[in-house]
C-alpha cells in the first residue's frame, strides 16, 4: 500500500490499554497513524473489549484507558480529521464480532501465533482470548477500510480480517471492503530490551526490557545502558546473529525514518558505548516533543473527554450503516 494516496482511503487500527505505550507501539504503529491522519479518512480506537482478555484491575482500566487516548493524540493523531473513539462505547463493534465469529473456523483461530503465545504464557485461557481475532475482524470491516497500519505482529490477524470479508462477500454479495495490513519500512518489529529474540511488550514483567513513551530521559539513558548486545563488539545489521545490537539499529534508524543497513554503516568501526549514546540520544529527541504534549492534553480532562465522546457518536453512525446492511444480509431486521 503507498503511503501518499492520491485518493483518501479509509483507515482504521486501535490499540489495547494492556498498560502504557512503549516505543515499539510508536515505532511499529502509531508514527503511521499519524501520518496517515493528515490525509486520510481514519478510524482510530482504543481497543478496551481485547484488553478484557487479559483480567485487568477496573481502576487501573479505567485510567489507561483515559491515558492511551491521550497518548494517541499526543503522538500526532489529528483530530480534526481522525475520529478518536474507545471500543466499548460503540456497541456495533461487539454486535458484528458475533455475526463473524459465525463465520470464522476454528482451524483458523487456532492457526493464530498470538493465541498461541498467550495461552501457553497465561492460565486465564478464556474463550474471548480464543475468539479476539473475529473481535479484531469486525473493527476492521465495521467501517469498510481498506488499510490496517499495524507492527508485523498483527499482519495474521489482518489478513484473517481480509479472508473473513471475502467468504462473507462470496456467500451474501459484496458487502465489505477487503482491507490490507500497512506495516511501516522501518521499526515494524522491536525487540526486547532484555531478551531481542521476543518482541518489546507493554505487558512485560521486567520494565527493562521496553522504553515507555513516558520514561524520563535518564530511565531511557538507563535503560539503553543495560540493553543486551553481542559479545565481539561489532557493529553490524545481522538480526539472526546479532540480535541485540540490530534491534538498536532498527531503533536509531527507526527514529531518524532510515534503513538498519543504512545505520550501520553510519557506526562502523565505533563501539557499542557510542551506539548506545546514539540511540538514546534519538529515542529521547523522540519522546520530547510527545511528552510535552501528553502532559498538556492530560491537563485538559474536559476536551479529551468530549472528544471521545463525539468520536463514538460519529463512529457508531457509520458502523451502524454496516450493521443495517449486514443484517438485510443475513436474513436479520434491525
Ligand atoms: P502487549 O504487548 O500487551 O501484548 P501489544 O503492544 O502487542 O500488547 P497493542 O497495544 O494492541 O498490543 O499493539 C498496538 C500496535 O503496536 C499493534 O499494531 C502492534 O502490531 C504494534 N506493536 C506492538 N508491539 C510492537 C513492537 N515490539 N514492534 C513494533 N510494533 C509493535
Ligand atoms: N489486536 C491488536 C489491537 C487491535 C487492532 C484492532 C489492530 C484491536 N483491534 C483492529 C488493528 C485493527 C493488538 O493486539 N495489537
Amino acid at each position: 500500500m503507498e503511503t501518499t494516496p492520491n485518493q483518501p482511503r479509509t483507515i482504521l487500527s486501535a490499540m489495547q490499554p494492556s498498560g502504557g505505550m512503549t516505543l515499539g507501539n510508536y515505532l511499529g504503529a502509531m508514527k503511521n497513524w499519524a501520518i496517515m491522519s493528515q490525509t486520510d479518512n481514519c478510524y482510530y480506537a482504543v481497543a478496551d473489549l481485547h484488553a478484557l482478555t487479559v483480567r485487568q484491575n477496573p481502576a487501573e482500566l479505567r485510567r489507561n484507558i483515559r491515558n492511551l487516548a491521550a497518548m494517541i493524540l499526543a503522538c500526532g493523531v489529528n483530530p480534526e480529521r481522525a475520529t478518536l473513539f474507545i471500543q466499548s462505547q460503540v456497541p456495533e463493534h461487539s454486535v458484528l464480532a458475533w455475526l463473524l465469529t459465525c463465520h470464522t473456523y476454528m482451524g483458523e483461530l487456532s492457526r493464530m501465533t498470538q493465541f498461541k503465545d498467550k495461552s501457553a504464557k497465561q492460565e486465564n485461557i478464556n474463550a474471548g482470548l480464543f475468539t479476539y481475532p473475529s473481535l479484531m475482524a469486525a473493527d476492521i470491516l465495521l467501517y469498510n477500510a481498506n488499510g490496517v497500519p499495524v507492527g508485523a505482529d498483527q499482519k495474521q490477524h489482518v489478513e484473517l480480517a481480509r479472508d473473513i470479508a471475502i467468504r462473507f462477500n462470496n456467500a451474501y454479495g459484496e458487502t465489505f471492503a477487503v482491507p490490507e495490513p500497512f506495516i511501516p519500512k522501518y521499526g515494524a518489529r522491536i525487540m526486547s530490551l532484555q531478551d531481542p529474540t521476543k518482541k518489546m511488550s507493554k505487558s512485560d514483567e521486567n520494565p527493562n526490557a521496553y522504553i515507555s513513551m513516558t520514561d524520563d530521559n535518564d530511565t531511557v539513558a538507563r535503560k539503553i545502558k543495560r540493553a543486551v548486545t553481542d559479545s565481539d563488539g561489532v557493529i553490524e545489521f545481522d538480526p539472526e546473529h546479532r540480535p541485540g545490537v540490530s534491534n538498536l539499529l532498527t531503533i536509531y534508524a527507526a527514529c531518524k525514518g532510515q534503513s538498519a543497513v543504512d545505520a550501520a554503516a553510519e557506526f562502523a568501526g565505533q563501539g557499542y558505548g557510542q551506539l548506545k549514546q546514539a540511540v538514546t540520544d534519538a529515542v529521547q529527541s523522540a519522546l520530547a516533543p510527545v511528552q510535552a504534549e501528553y502532559a498538556r492534553l492530560l491537563a485538559d480532562k474536559e476536551h479529551l473527554n468530549a472528544l471521545l465522546r463525539s468520536g463514538a457518536e460519529k463512529a457508531s453512525a457509520a458502523g451502524r450503516r454496516t450493521l443495517r446492511k449486514v443484517y438485510r444480509k443475513l436474513g436479520l431486521d434491525m
